[in-house]
């Protein structure tokens, strides 16, 4: 341990409701935000109500700049909510209190008493993108060596999955954005395709300021005219999951007014004549009739794109939540590729990662089909070198398990018992009146989380565990860049951090050590783990992070490239020189557009997309509980274009119901021109009678297995007064 950090349950270091230590100019702790994948850096100094968040503008990824979630997080670590001991289900089905030793006894008898009936893929596994990268390399080690059961998987899945696969297809390597963020602002033009970055990553936003500012465009591709649209030179509008479309016909395009980069292409690609065909069947006019793009906005879309002399495509969840989100992501690289915009500076494919440790929480073996350091479970070499790292034999590790949406449904059926840790899917899983269901026909279910979310309040046991800044731990921002969250408060008497319940429960199944309880020591055994694979992190540790500002992985302890300082060298930029696949060579994908799983009918007319508000994060099990965001946004709302209002005779803040094959949610409507009049939209950050998840769609895409969150087809309809009282 070094400069006052301190793990889960120590002492120094921390700010406490008296006095700040002083680790840094402004007086308190440096740390990142709980939340999303920007994870910027923030201070946190006692003040007179506990903890309070102050700005860093040391850290460059924001600036200093936080956006009204990171502003209040502190409120979070003292909500009065907030779950301070251990929770038992008695003989009459209530929850009540119970010591740790009883809790984690019964916790530790349910796993067992379902493995012996069942087996061992009968205990199932379930994590979260905003774990650490020491929780989830703890989690995939606890399933894959304690449980030796193939039946984990994690919330990413229902995040960035598609990225990472036509990433991997086109690159050899899965990393969000190939370049830091502030490649951005210098590039001569950016398409943003399905992302809202000026509500879901604020300080972003910047960036695409200073774009516009030197002189670059901005083109947004969202069904919805968002507040990044409104930024926008160039807005397209396309109707929900056309966006493959879209892209052949940009493509198409290109082709056509003779803008290829053919030396690119012969120099550093393959499969271009491939995928040549389904280009050269999507004309414009087809495109704008499947899309709703106008021709014209077509082609001033491919004159900015190819007129700039850098360009970049970034994808966030719009159409990525396909069905088809892989092959979509694939026709949008397909369009770098065909340009030359890939692989040399300031341009280049890269998706906007989600959640606070997105892209480390999908490296490091809490995947299906995954070990860590991004090796793949099914791959003999790998299996051998983790195996090796964690003193077993590769033969008893587990082969690959159902992926998360595959997983929630088995429940009940093939998998009995269920630890989850740092997810909420009653709210955020699709389908999710059927995947409560399932949830409920567990033998056993045990969730670690710092408040009572909606999936705890349905588990047998709850552990209440420590959050960010009450514990140090590493997390990977969308740009690579793996930072440290340091332990900047101490957590409230009665909770255990994550690594402390993996490393009881491993204990009283059998597995006295390999489980410990500093971050630290987690991370040492991470960098072992991860040495020589595609995400290396051994070069890394806790003190350059710190003195670094970041170390962007890959970062091999013995690489040949070198810092000034003579540390092994991060990467900022990746593919420079060549792509990461045998030949170095990037790969076209052939793809052709296809309908979504479902389309519009006389039954069900509309489209229905499903999204994100500023004030909300995800299932809202946390900022639900800060006073000012729940103010911001207090409740479920059904956006619609006001054409669509008065056909159905509602008005504004008016209940209206949508349904869709799988279930029926009524929230006020809001009434928004800003929204094409065929589809309707609603965030999902609320449980109850308003979840849009109840609406959504399971169908998974083939290659990545993401839910069909953007695209399924409503009926929309008023609600009678007298349904209402
Ligand atoms: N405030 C807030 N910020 C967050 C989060 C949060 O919950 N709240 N969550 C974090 C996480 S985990 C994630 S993954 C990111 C997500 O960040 P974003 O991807 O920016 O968020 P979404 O709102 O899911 O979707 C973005 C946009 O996709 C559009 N869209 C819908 N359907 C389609 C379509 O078919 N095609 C296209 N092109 N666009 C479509 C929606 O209208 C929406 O504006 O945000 C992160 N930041
Ligand atoms: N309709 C629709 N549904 C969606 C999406 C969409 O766009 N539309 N987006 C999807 C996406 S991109 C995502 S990422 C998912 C996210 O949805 P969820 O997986 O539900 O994500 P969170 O709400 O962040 O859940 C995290 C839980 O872990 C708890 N927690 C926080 N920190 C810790 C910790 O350190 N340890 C433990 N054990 N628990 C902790 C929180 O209190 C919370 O209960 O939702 C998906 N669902
Ligand atoms: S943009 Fe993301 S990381 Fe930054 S303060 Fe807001 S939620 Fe936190
Ligand atoms: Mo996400």
């Amino acid at each position: 341990m070094h400069g006052g950090e301190s793990g889960g349950g120590g002492e120094s270091g921390a700010v406490s409701g008296g006095g700040a230590q002083p680790e840094s100019g402004a007086g308190g702790v440096d740390t990142h935000c709980p939340y999303c994948a920007l994870q910027c850096g923030m201070t946190l100094r006692a003040g007179a109500d506990g903890p309070e968040v102050v700005e860093r503008t040391a850290f460059p990824v924001n600036r200093g700049a936080l956006c009204g979630k990171g502003r209040t997080s502190a409120e979070v670590l003292s909500t009065a909510v907030r779950l301070t001991g251990p929770l038992v289900r008695g003989a009459d089905g209530a929850l009540a209190p119970a010591s740790w030793e009883e809790a984690l006894d019964r916790v530790a008898a349910g796993l067992l008493r379902v493995r012996a009936e069942h087996g061992r893929d009968a205990v199932g596994v379930f994590g979260g993108g905003g774990l650490t990268n020491e929780k989830a390399y703890a989690l995939g080690k606890f399933a894959r060596v304690v449980l030796r059961t193939s039946q984990i998987d994690y919330n990413g899945r229902f995040c960035m999955s598609s990225a990472a696969v036509a990433h991997q297809r086109a690159f050899g390597l899965d990393r969000g954005l190939p370049f830091p963020l502030a490649d951005v602002s210098a590039t001569g033009c950016v398409i943003l395709v399905g992302s809202n970055l000026a509500d879901t990553m604020p300080p972003a936003l910047r960036y695409l300021t200073e774009l516009k500012r030197n002189g670059g465009t901005l083109i947004v591709v969202d069904p919805r005219r968002t507040r990044t649209a409104e930024q926008a030179d160039l807005h397209l509008q396309p109707r929900p999951g056309t966006d493959l479309a879209l892209a052949l016909g940009l493509l198409h395009l290109v082709v056509a007014e003779g803008r290829l980069d053919t030396g690119f292409i012969a120099g550093r690609t393959a499969g271009w004549e491939r995928t040549l065909p389904a280009v050269m069947a999507h004309w414009p006019e087809l495109v704008e009739r499947i899309t709703g793009v106008p021709v014209p906005q077509l082609r001033r879309a491919v004159a900015l794109f190819c007129d700039a002399p850098e360009s970049m495509v970034l994808t966030a969840r719009g159409p990525e939540q396909q069905a088809k989100g892989t092959d979509t992501v694939s026709a949008w690289i397909n369009l770098c590729l065909a340009t030359g915009r890939a692989g040399r500076p300031l341009s280049g494919y890269g998706c906007l990662t989600g959640q606070g440790n997105g892209q480390g929480g999908r490296e490091h073996g809490q995947k299906a089909d995954q070990l860590p350091g991004y090796r793949k479970l099914d791959d003999p070499a790998a299996r051998a070198h983790v195996a090796a790292v964690w003193g077993v034999d590769p033969d008893d590790l587990p082969g690959p398990g159902r992926s998360a949406y595959e997983l929630l449904d088995a429940l009940g059926r093939d998998v009995h018992a269920l630890l989850l840790m740092g997810s909420n899917p009653v709210v955020s899983a699709p389908r999710a009146r059927h995947v409560e269901e399932r949830i409920a026909a567990l033998d056993f279910l045990a969730v670690c989380d710092v408040v009572l979310s909606e999936t705890a309040a349905m588990a047998d046991v709850v552990l209440p565990v420590t959050q960010w800044a009450e514990e140090t731990g590493t997390t990977t921002n969308l740009e690579g860049r793996v930072i440290l969250r340091r332990k900047a408060v101490d957590p409230p008497p009665g909770v255990r951090s994550d690594l402390e319940v993996l490393g009881a429960l491993a204990g009283r199944l059998g597995c006295e050590k390999g489980f410990p309880a500093d971050p630290e020591e987690v991370f040492e055994e991470l960098r072992r783990a991860s040495a020589g694979g595609p995400a290396d992190y051994s070069g890394i540790s806790y003190r350059r992070i710190v003195a670094e500002d970041g170390v962007f992985w890959p970062c091999p302890r013995d690489g040949a490239e070198r810092t000034e300082t003579g540390e092994p060298a991060g990467t900022p930029r990746l593919f420079l020189d060549r792509f990461a696949t045998p030949d170095g060579r990037a790969r076209f994908t052939a793809v052709e557009h296809r309908p979504s799983a479902e389309e519009p009918t006389p039954e069900y007319p509309y489209y229905l997309t499903t999204g994100r508000v500023l004030a909300q994060y995800q299932s809202g099990a946390q900022t639900r509980r800060v006073r000012e965001l729940n103010a911001a946004a207090p409740g479920p709302f059904v956006q619609l274009h006001p054409r669509l209002a008065a056909r159905l005779g509602v008005g504004e803040g008016e209940p209206i119901a949508v349904t869709s094959r799988r279930g029926r949610a009524v929230a006020p409507a809001r009434l928004s021109p800003a929204i094409r009049p065929d589809t309707v939209f609603m965030p999902f950050h609320w449980p109850g009678e308003g979840r849009a998840n109840t609406l959504t769609n399971p169908a998974l895409d083939p290659a990545s297995r993401m839910p069909e969150f953007k695209v399924c087809a409503v009926r929309v309809e008023r609600v009678e007064r007298v349904e209402r009282a």
